[in-house]
């Protein structure tokens, strides 16, 4: 199994957690995202977004995290998302409240624009704190639920938190104070005691810049 990682890449992020929930073993290729090697001939072949991650898995080549987490899902019976179907609504929709709402006017390219079409007007900074507190805010509301337990969906670990976690490392590395989010918090504790939770942090994994 190849995983094309990058460290600080929040959707990379999200299958380390995976692969090391399922105790799965993987060879990492490390695209420097502030270097383009995304936008190289060799990267794009792999995934014509340009993006990462890439997973080479099972004699197929894999993109989007939350389609690569449903198909380990569904081959490696993980249980990332609940066997009833309004709980898999539910995980679902905690799960892309971050991964369809949040993440993606946060990407490397969407900020970089903004920041150079204002030409340093809007920082990446405010950028990022104007979409992220607000977007945590609502997951914060989605926890207040009897569903939520001590993860995002009662006691299981499911996709949602699988995304959460990402979040979070995001929200502290731009300054978004988690003050107002009791349930995140107290789901993140339970959660970074995981080991393939901690194993999967960006400065564990190789090619990380930590000082
Ligand atoms: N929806 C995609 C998002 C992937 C994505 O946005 N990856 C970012 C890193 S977290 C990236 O490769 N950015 C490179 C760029 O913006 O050029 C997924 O979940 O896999």
């Amino acid at each position: 199994m190849i995983l094309h990682d990058y460290w600080r890449s929040s959707a990379s992020y999200r299958l380390r957690i995976a692969l090391g929930l399922l105790n799965e073993s993987w060879e990492t290729v490390s695209v420097d995202l502030t270097k383009g090697r995304q936008t190289e001939p060799a990267h794009l072949a792999l995934n014509p977004q340009g993006l990462v991650p890439v997973l080479e898995i099972d004699d197929a080549i894999l993109t989007q995290s939350l389609a690569i987490i449903e198909y380990l899902d569904e081959t490696r019976h993980a249980g990332f998302l609940p066997a009833d179907p309004i709980g898999r609504a539910r995980v679902r929709s905690i799960a892309y409240a971050i991964a369809m709402d949040i993440h993606p006017v946060c990407n490397l390219r969407v900020v970089r624009h903004v920041v150079s079409a204002s030409e340093k007007h809007i920082t990446a900074e405010e950028w990022m704190r104007t979409f992220i507190g607000p977007g945590l805010l609502a997951v914060e509301a989605m926890l207040a639920s009897p569903a939520t337990g001590r993860f995002c969906h009662g006691d299981r670990i499911s996709m949602a938190d699988i995304c959460l976690v990402p979040q979070l490392y995001n929200a502290d590395r731009w300054g978004v104070s988690l003050a107002d989010m009791p349930r995140i918090r107290a789901v993140r504790a339970a959660l970074e005691e995981i080991p393939a939770f901690m194993n999967a942090h960006p400065a564990r994994t190789p090619g990380a810049i930590t000082d």
